[in-house]
């Protein structure tokens, strides 16, 4: 049990999505992911990922800026430190490198991999062991184009993939969005769940004028309908009790999450390792949600398969995710750089049982998607 850390070496991919997914922040053709791989002085290699959307449209990191700031600055700082004292490896970073959320997730996503990997267990196992064998996934309808929308859920499912649906607003203008809505909520059938992101599209106003118009639409939940940094606007359309309101941008770590529930500017939280920092801030953020009666949603920044498994093996391990999860991130791409591809089916995302993550690249794949 002393291996070092011997290796940090990253790489960015660019996959093109299978069609381009619309949101008020940016329209994706493509997604680029940066794989880090810690290889260790026992032999063993872990492997994280971090993915941005739209480059630097969602947040303050690219896929650039993480492939050198982890480059320049983490591995020289990891590189011969103990690989298995993960909480002492955290605390190493954190007290040289600021900010650098989704940099700091993919690493410690590596980490927690080939310490897995060299314990013989499931990622899941190191927070606790997964309580759920498969957690539920929805699938986010972002066509931008209505029909187009309403034959790609239908389609859905059809095959059994998924049976909750999250509709990207905020570009049109509200009474548009309204319509479309209406149209996908009469396609679908009250039994399917529609819930919708507005990525901080609205101003207060425009919110609070279209909660009641949301409830009889069938909309059951709103996410980050305002800016992010506007939490007493959040609390005051919480507080109205008309549609549950979910945070999403403004929760980016758990000083965040404390100053939301403390004013419970949200009924649900959406999880994402990259903007918490990491599985074990997720992790604490969780926590945070649960002791203010705050709901849980696993939410994903549109992941491929590794950062995907790495949140899917923390949220097998959480009693509750009243809202399911939304780890869909690889179905989004056109093609799979796994060996063998997640497990999807019957509306849920399998949870693996090898060590680790519990998957294997396919490196052919890797290598070809991997910018020159
Ligand atoms: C977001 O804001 O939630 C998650 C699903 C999706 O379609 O977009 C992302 C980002
Ligand atoms: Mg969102």
């Amino acid at each position: 049990m002393n291996a070092t850390i011997v290796n940090v070496s990253t790489q960015i991919l660019d996959i093109p999505t299978i069609r381009p997914h619309k949101m008020s922040v940016a329209t994706m053709h493509n997604q680029c992911l940066v794989l880090v791989r810690i290889k260790t002085s026992d032999g063993i290699e872990g492997i994280g990922e971090a993915t941005t959307i739209g480059g630097l449209n969602y947040g303050g990191e690219s896929p650039e800026s993480i492939k050198t700031n982890i480059d320049r600055y983490f591995a020289p700082l990891i590189t011969g430190q103990s690989a298995t004292r993960l909480a002492s490896l955290r605390q190493r970073i954190n007290k040289t490198i600021k900010d650098n959320r989704f940099a700091k997730c993919a690493i410690e996503t590596a980490l927690y991999d080939a310490h897995a990997k060299r314990l013989g267990v499931p990622l899941h196992a190191l927070f606790g062991g997964a309580i759920h064998d498969e957690i539920s996934v929805a699938w986010t309808l972002a066509s931008g184009d209505t029909q187009k929308d309403i034959a790609e859920a239908q389609q859905m499912l059809e095959s059994r993939r998924h049976c909750i649906f999250k509709l990207k607003v905020g570009m049109r203008a509200p009474k548009d969005d309204l319509q479309h809505i209406r149209a996908i909520k009469k396609a679908v059938g009250d039994d399917v769940s529609i819930r919708i992101d507005v990525n901080q599209g609205w101003s207060e106003t425009e919110a609070l004028r279209q909660l009641r118009p949301l409830a009889d639409a069938g909309v059951d939940l709103i996410e980050q309908p305002i800016h992010e940094k506007n939490l007493a606007g959040l609390q005051r359309l919480t507080a109205q009790g008309i549609v549950p309101i979910m945070a999403d941008e403004s929760l980016k770590g758990t000083e965040d999450g404390f100053a939301l529930a403390s004013a419970h500017c949200a009924n649900v939280f959406a999880i994402k390792i990259e903007q918490a920092g990491g599985l074990q801030n997720a992790r604490d953020l969780i926590g945070i949600a649960q002791a203010a009666d705050i709901a849980l949603y696993g939410g994903t920044m549109l992941e491929g398969s590794i950062a995907t498994i790495a949140a899917a093996h923390l949220f097998s391990t959480i009693s509750k995710l009243e809202w399911g999860t939304e780890m869909f991130g690889p179905l989004l791409l056109k093609d799979e750089i796994l060996a063998t591809p997640l497990d999807y089916s019957d509306f849920t995302l399998k949870i693996p049982t090898g060590p680790g993550l519990g998957v294997e690249l396919d490196e052919e794949k890797v290598s070809f998607y991997t910018r020159p």
